[in-house]
């Protein structure tokens, strides 16, 4: 077959709310409300640039089922954007924006084929030859709960064949149980390659013999949605291999700040490593970082950060370096080890299992057996003993951090 590039996206909920931003300037919660549509213009401007064959879009592309105004012109826009260079684009519709809402007949440019409420297949045609097909079917309404996959068939013969489904495949907990169906499923379909949509966290959930791909939302919208987002750029070469590149299109960054008073003496010590990793947290991005701020830990400081309004404080120290959106405190008086290791309780079991550990190094070795099938598949050398005592300290601190949480 001839090479083919095409762009992967799903889940652009245009328009919805960027919640956990009261803080913000005017201008900057502007900016973050308009993050979604912001992240279409990035996945359309990667379209035209890397000059992909055609652009797919799995579901989810509005909000909610009653579609906004807004989102509608914005997504015509960059439709028509596509258009004028004749770049084809092939979209469903979700759970979110099945086809039963408001404005579901909004017009939009010739190039733009959407599905219906039954499956179908389109061909893609490059300078008059078929260069792949592509299947897909949309939500006619928002709960769908049977399984669409099982009736994807792809067509004999095509040169390579795309399927595009917004469904929660393998039983994703944490995500609406919609057109469930499984990998072994759509393995065994006949499809080169499966387009989903619907889990925001992007995924590639199998390469052989079919690509399996979550592309993940394109923005973040809430501290559950962190890190980057985008879209995959697909490349088929002439074997039908298909590789991936991950582009992120997210315009603002969500992160998650944990910070530990384990290790602080003092409350300037403290701002300086809390500014400092908010500040690492936010470099290398050229856009807003919005922050959730969790402390943990135990240590003498804690009584300071029970005094009024103390989060709210820091809340706005961490404004120099990124938008917090929230600073939770979470951490416990000073720990006297000692003292809790003579305690019967789940904290000592622990504390004297990590001991034992660190004192013994053939209970180290069997740990690291353990710990092997975690890495097979990074490269990675053996596990030298002094790496492995740094862990098991770090782990302890943590683990103890857990077990107390609140415990103050
Ligand atoms: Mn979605």
């Amino acid at each position: 077959m001839e090479p083919l590039r095409f762009i992967h996206a799903a889940d652009l909920h245009l328009d919805s709310p960027f919640r956990g931003i009261a803080d913000a300037s005017a201008g900057l919660r502007d900016q973050l409300q308009s993050a979604t549509l912001a992240a279409l213009s990035r996945v359309v401007d990667h379209t035209i640039y890397s000059k992909a064959d055609f652009l797919i879009i799995a579901g989810d592309i509005y909000d909610s089922k009653d579609r906004n105004l807004r989102a509608l012109v914005s997504f015509r826009k960059e439709m028509e954007r596509l258009a004028e260079r004749n770049v084809p684009v092939y979209i469903v519709h979700g759970n979110h924006d099945p086809l039963n809402g408001w404005g579901s007949g909004f017009q939009l440019p010739p190039n733009v084929i959407t599905f219906g409420g039954r499956i179908d297949t389109e061909p893609y045609i490059r300078r008059g030859r078929e260069a792949a097909e592509i299947t897909g079917v949309s939500y006619t309404r928002e709960r769908i709960t049977e399984n669409l996959a099982s009736s994807f068939k792809p067509k004999q013969n095509a040169p390579y064949s795309i399927a595009i489904l917004h469904a929660n495949v393998g039983h994703q907990s944490g995500h609406a149980e919609y057109a469930p169906a499984t990998i072994a499923e759509l393995n065994s379909a006949g499809f080169h390659y499966w387009a989903l949509g619907h889990v925001h966290a992007r995924s590639v959930l199998g390469t052989d013999p079919a690509m399996v791909v979550y592309p993940g939302n394109t923005q973040g919208r809430n501290p559950r949605e962190n890190g980057p987002r985008g879209c995959y750029q697909v490349d088929v070469d002439t074997y039908g291999r298909a590789s991936l590149e991950f582009v992120e299109t997210s315009v603002a960054r969500w992160t998650h700040l944990e910070l530990s008073i384990r290790n602080c003496a003092t409350m300037d010590q403290f701002v300086d490593s809390m500014l400092e990793k908010a500040r690492e947290e936010s470099s290398g991005f050229d856009g807003p970082t919005v922050a959730r701020c969790t402390i943990r830990g135990n240590g003498p400081l804690h009584r300071d950060l029970q005094r009024e309004g103390m989060s709210d404080e820091l809340r706005e120290i961490l404004g120099s370096a990124v938008i917090a959106e929230s600073v939770r405190i979470a951490t416990g008086p000073e720990l006297d080890l000692d003292s809790l290791l003579r305690t019967e309780t789940m904290v000592s079991d622990f504390l004297k299992l990590s001991e034992h550990a660190l004192e013994n190094r053939e209970s180290r070795q069997r740990l690291a057996e353990n710990l092997m099938p975690l890495f097979r598949r990074k490269e990675m050398p053996p596990i030298d003993d002094a790496k492995l005592c740094e862990w098991i300290e770090r782990a302890t601190a943590f683990g103890l951090d857990l077990l107390m949480d609140g415990s103050g």
